[in-house]
């Protein structure tokens, strides 16, 4: 059996259980938070998610994972056979994650520790998620599924991505991303609707306030250890 390392806090981690859940897979969750050597043991870059096959294989990166998960479990399939149309799938997936995720995860050092954000970080972040709004709005289907009329791991990956996007576009920079990509927020809204992603969210609910005490515990032990 699949066993699923990390946290329901983390949006990647949900991504991977949701997809596993959308593929009727069994599974086991072993939670385990960022900075332990228990997880660098099995995450050679200290990241969840991680998950261990069932002949003992430790896999991180999120969409190393979603391939993994696909090539040994074709059945209920997540990518389109065709290669090109795989290929946009894909494509999807990584402009969301180049583009949205990862410019708005520059705000969580701020957030996390209380600090500032530099304008100058802002109008950075702001140019990014310019760019993926533009290559979204010209990639996305929302017929009625991100990539066409079928539900494909993109629509997953960047379902899990827009949590972040919006809660920081909003909270930080006063700004509905979303809504600057034609369908978006309804499909959004659609997925959020799934009896899988509301059982996720349940989950996610109950594990943050440990989460937050984690966090916070972290920022304390970093400013005795500047002190
Ligand atoms: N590139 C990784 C990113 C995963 C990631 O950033 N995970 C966060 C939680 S959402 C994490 O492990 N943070 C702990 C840390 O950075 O120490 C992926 O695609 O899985």
């Amino acid at each position: 059996m699949i066993t699923l390392h990390g946290f329901a806090a983390s949006n990647y981690y949900n991504l991977i259980k949701h997809v596993l859940l959308y593929k009727q897979l069994p599974f086991q969750e072993n939670l385990i938070y960022g900075g332990s050597d228990e997880l660098l043991a099995i995450s050679p870059a200290g990241k969840v998610p991680v998950i261990t096959t069932s002949e003992g294989l430790n896999i991180s990166e999120s969409s190393v994972i979603c391939d993994f998960i696909e090539e040994t479990y074709p059945e209920i399939p997540l990518y389109p056979e065709d290669a090109g149309e795989r290929a946009v799938v894909r494509q999807i997936m990584k402009i969301a994650e180049l583009y949205f995720e990862l410019p708005s995860r520059r705000f969580i050092p701020y957030v996390f520790s209380g600090t500032e954000i530099p304008e100058s970080i802002k109008v950075e972040v702001r140019q990014v998620l310019t760019r993926g709004v533009s290559a979204l709005n010209s990639l996305c289907k929302f017929s009625p599924w991100i990539a066409g009329d079928k539900l494909t791991m993109a629509d997953i990956y960047v379902y899990y991505v827009n949590t972040i996007v919006s809660t920081f576009g909003s909270s930080q920079l006063d700004w509905d991303i979303l809504a600057e990509v034609t369908g978006m927020k309804e499909w959004n809204d659609a997925m959020g609707q799934s009896a899988i992603a509301q059982s996720v969210e349940s989950d996610r609910q109950t594990n943050m306030p440990e989460f937050i005490q984690k966090v916070k515990a972290q920022v304390q032990a970093a400013k005795l250890s500047n002190a």
